[in-house]
């Protein structure tokens, strides 16, 4: 954490190797967060908790689109976890201008952002609006409604880990079904969530026919990064909606962000895709069929279904979810 202007530069603490599965590729395929040079957008000594996804994936995507944009990039950000834990005023992780909106007004701050560069006649700043699930699906949506459909020349992310966690874990409309939060029924025959609710955003963005919406996971780098990059290249209205385990609220170990990550995507209840102008144009293909069981039963939002009497009914209806997903997006 820094206040000083001086931008603080990555350290590796082990030079000379390349992180996260870069070892076999060449030096032009491999990760933006592999590269020791990268921004560094968001700095360490925040004070976001162990194992954080929604920390993970901020930096992936913002420094993937730094380098896209030539470092020619400003971001809105929504409250929630990603604001309070990157920017306890007057210090910041970020190294990169940052405004911090209010909590259902971000993609309504970032196209005035988008506008005022337009009258500057700034054509090479790009504009970021990101924030949690609860800022961009629930009181956030609005604003984003209306920023998709004049096309602003945003992108804006949601760092979607299923819940209004800042605030202490409730329930968003981004909650899967059966998963306990401190809002969600505790007791009863079917704790948790419960099944026939919520939105599914992606899905409600490319109703908008916006140039650009995709899905993306913090188990996946190399995708992750391909899509900002994409999206930063694109002109008009931009959506991508990445999956950011929470250890604290889902229950997870720390150490398990990234296995946890990849089991949503592998088990079909994550799926990964791009489309453009309302049309899937691209799917990630699963490699082997996870079965949805593996991906619940390392959160203890789900501890529930699991135990001495396994509730087989409900884990049939979240894996009937995932199939489903399967089939409709031929992610197999
Ligand atoms: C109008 C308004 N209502 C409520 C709040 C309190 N509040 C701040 S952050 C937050 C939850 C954020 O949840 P989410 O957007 O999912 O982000 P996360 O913290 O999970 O990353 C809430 C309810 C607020 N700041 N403003
Ligand atoms: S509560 Fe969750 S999203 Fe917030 S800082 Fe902790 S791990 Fe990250």
């Amino acid at each position: 954490m820094t206040t000083d202007t001086a931008l603080q530069e990555v350290k590796f603490y082990q030079t000379g190797t390349f992180t996260i599965g870069n070892r076999l590729l060449g030096e032009d395929e491999r990760t933006v967060q592999s590269n020791m040079r990268r921004t560094n957008s968001l700095n360490s000594g925040h004070r976001a908790c162990q194992g954080c996804g929604e920390a993970l994936g901020a930096r992936y995507a913002i420094d993937a689109a730094m380098k896209a944009s030539g470092g020619q990039v400003m971001a809105a950000n929504a409250t929630g976890c990603l604001e309070v834990f990157s920017t306890p005023y007057p210090e910041t992780s970020w190294q990169i201008p940052w405004i911090h909106s209010l909590f259902g007004n971000t993609a309504a701050v970032a196209s005035g952002m988008a506008a005022a560069m337009r009258v500057k006649g700034r054509k090479g700043v790009k504009v970021i609006a990101q924030g949690g699930d609860g800022g961009t699906t629930d009181i956030g949506f609005g604003c984003l409604s209306g920023m998709f459909e004049r096309n602003d020349d945003v992108l804006f992310i949601c760092y979607d880990n299923e819940a209004y966690m800042n605030t202490g874990v409730q329930r968003s409309s981004a909650t899967p079904p059966a998963a306990r939060t401190a809002t969600t029924a505790a007791l009863g025959a079917h704790p948790g969530n419960v099944f026939g609710t919520g939105k599914n955003l992606p899905l409600i963005a490319m109703a908008h026919r916006i140039p650009y919406v995709a899905t993306a996971s913090v188990a996946n780098v190399h995708d992750l990064e391909a899509k900002v990059t994409k999206a930063m290249q694109i002109h008009g209205a931009r959506y991508i909606h990445i999956h950011v385990p929470c250890p604290l609220g889902w229950g997870s170990a720390p150490e398990h962000t990234i296995r946890v990550a990849r089991l949503a995507v592998e088990s079909g209840l994550f799926p990964l895709f791009e489309a453009e102008h309302g049309k899937v144009v691209a799917r990630y293909r699963l490699r082997s069929r996870t079965p949805v069981a593996e991906y619940l039963k390392l959160q203890r939002r789900f501890a529930h279904l699991f135990g001495k009497n396994p509730d087989v009914g409900t884990l049939a209806a979240i894996q009937e979810i995932a199939d489903r997903n399967i089939e409709e997006l031929a992610l197999a």
